[in-house]
């Protein structure tokens, strides 16, 4: 494959050819020179009246926006998502209108916990973000490459996050405080053994699954609805070996940055098949767990996948910041067809992220191109960086003169919905904790897949204080005896070969 990310200055070279001009200020003026500043003499002092310097320090001085607080490090391209089978039983959304029908998308991959300058093959979850472009405007399915989540109540996120990031007086990673959270907290037992095992490490972004992982709804035509769970896969998983990760991460940390760059470059476009799982309202009601839970799969077999579509990425960024960097999903940009279930986690994060793009974006970032290429008719005005402010029309609504209208058929079903309960804080810390990861470990993993994930445990819980590994056993041992057995030996043999060192 040719390595189209060392290239990529040649390549543009040979380009088309490019009506560049003269080299000008922010303000459009030309600049006579480039590499010296206005200086008093040959040794300077350099001059006030240097406006061409000034200018070009300023901007410089502005270059860096906020990295996002997770995600920071990612990988974006271009593509369509296309309808391969009709689904309008179940959903009135456009994106699903008609066998055939392509809508484009923007996809970002991203890891999780490190900063925008960390490796790539880390052992982290994987971000899976896809903006659908819709005629009824921007769908967002903002998931990750695995079905399930640590949590299932949204205000422990921040919590959550903080174990992974740096100790606050030593501005390291700290293993006590990733695993004193993962054991006081068990409902994080499921994923927590999903990323210790193999899948842990994807090879690159283009061979992983990605899920939409909570419930949603889907609304149809006739406004009948069911929950739904969305899932995109890849032909081919493709798994990292944990030495040779760690190999890259000292000697190539972009790495999955540059397997995606460069194969789109040279035509080798990744494709994902698109499918959902439906459940109804009344078999949610009977389901013996909370559909809603975020640390819970839906069975494949009680609930079969249902083909939809699939979704190929066929273009990379031209320009990286303006792409990948400034776009901004957010669980909240849904799109008639689509809606929210009561799933505590999709709630809060339909908050969280408009949120962080206002602080990271600004108040209109929804302008920025990549994110949203339409003429948006509404009544909101003004603000920083404003690039289009909708002229003479009205700013007001109800109005005489013309101004955009209400449209019946975006009404949303999500008021519908009959609820009633006790409001207090209901903490479901003990809601079932084992059962899944029970047949995860009995059923899914084979005997080889068991003893690696045994091993990439103790390998990382080593580090941990011996009441925190205490505590982390135990919970293992709840899922399986014999898992909690063998990864206290793991640990004991994992602490004679360091004290052996
Ligand atoms: Fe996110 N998450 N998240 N998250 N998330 C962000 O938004 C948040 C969660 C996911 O490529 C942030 O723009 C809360 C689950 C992806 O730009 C922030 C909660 C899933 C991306 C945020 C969650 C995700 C983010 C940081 C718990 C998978 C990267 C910067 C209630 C289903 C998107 C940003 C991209 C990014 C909040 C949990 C996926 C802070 C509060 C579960 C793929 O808003």
């Amino acid at each position: 494959m040719a390595d189209k990310v060392a290239n990529q200055l040649q390549d543009y070279k040979a380009g088309p050819k490019k009506d560049q001009g003269v080299a000008t200020t922010g303000h459009g003026v030309p600049v006579e020179t480039k590499d010296a500043t206005m200086t008093l003499g040959a040794r300077g002092p350099v001059l006030m009246q240097d406006v061409v310097f000034t200018e070009e320090i300023a901007h410089f001085d502005r270059e860096r926006i906020p990295e996002r607080v997770v995600h920071a490090k990612g990988a974006g391209a271009f593509g369509y998502f296309e309808v391969t089978h009709d689904i309008s039983k179940y959903s009135a959304a456009k994106v699903f209108a008609g066998i055939g029908k392509r809508t484009p998308i923007a996809v970002r991959f991203s890891t999780v916990g490190g900063e925008s300058g960390s490796a790539d093959t880390v052992r982290d979850p994987r971000g899976f973000a896809v903006k659908f472009y819709s005629e009824d405007g921007i769908w967002d399915l903002v998931g990750n490459n695995t079905p399930i989540f640590f949590i299932r109540d949204p205000i422990l996120f921040p919590s959550f996050i903080h174990t992974q990031k740096r100790n606050p007086a030593t501005h390291c990673k700290d293993a006590n405080m990733f695993w004193d959270f993962i054991s006081l907290r068990p409902e994080t037992t499921h994923q927590v053994m999903f990323l210790f095992s193999d899948r842990g490490i994807p090879d690159g972004y283009r061979h992983m699954n990605g899920y939409g992982s909570h419930t949603f709804k889907l609304v149809n035509a006739d406004g009948k609805w069911v929950y739904c769970k969305f899932h995109y896969k890849t032909d081919q998983i493709k798994n990292m070996d944990v030495n040779k990760a760690a190999e890259l991460s000292g000697s190539d940390p972009d790495y999955s940055i540059r397997d995606l760059y460069n194969a789109i470059a040279n035509g080798k476009f990744p494709v994902w098949n698109f499918s959902i799982q439906v459940m109804t309202a009344e078999q949610a009601a009977s389901c013996p767990f909370n559909p809603f839970d975020l640390t819970k799969i839906w069975s494949h077999t009680e609930y079969p996948l249902i083909p939809v579509g699939r979704m190929v990425l066929d273009r990379n960024p031209t320009n990286y910041f303006a792409d990948v960097e400034q776009i901004a999903f957010s669980p909240a940009h849904m799109i008639p067809g689509i809606e929210p279930s009561p799933d505590k986690m999709l709630q809060g994060r339909l908050f969280s992220y408009g949120d962080t793009h206002r602080h990271r974006l600004g108040a209109n970032y929804l302008q920025i191109p990549v994110n949203c290429p339409f003429a948006v008719r509404n009544y909101q005005r003004d603000g920083p960086q404003c690039m289009s402010n909708q002229g003479g029309a009205p700013n007001y609504h109800p109005n005489s003169f013309d101004g955009p209208n209400e449209c019946p058929r975006a009404k949303s079903l999500a008021t519908t919905v009959n609820a009633s309960g006790d409001i207090k804080r209901h903490d479901t810390g003990n809601d079932d904790n084992f059962s899944q990861p029970r047949v995860f470990y009995q059923k899914v993993l084979d005997e080889a897949a068991r003893t690696r994930l045994i091993n990439n445990l103790a390998g990382h819980l080593k580090d941990a204080a011996d009441f925190i590994q205490a505590r982390t056993v135990s919970n293992f041992g709840q899922v399986d005896q014999s898992f909690g057995k063998r990864l206290a030996e793991a640990l004991q043999s994992q602490k004679k070969m360091s004290a052996s060192l």
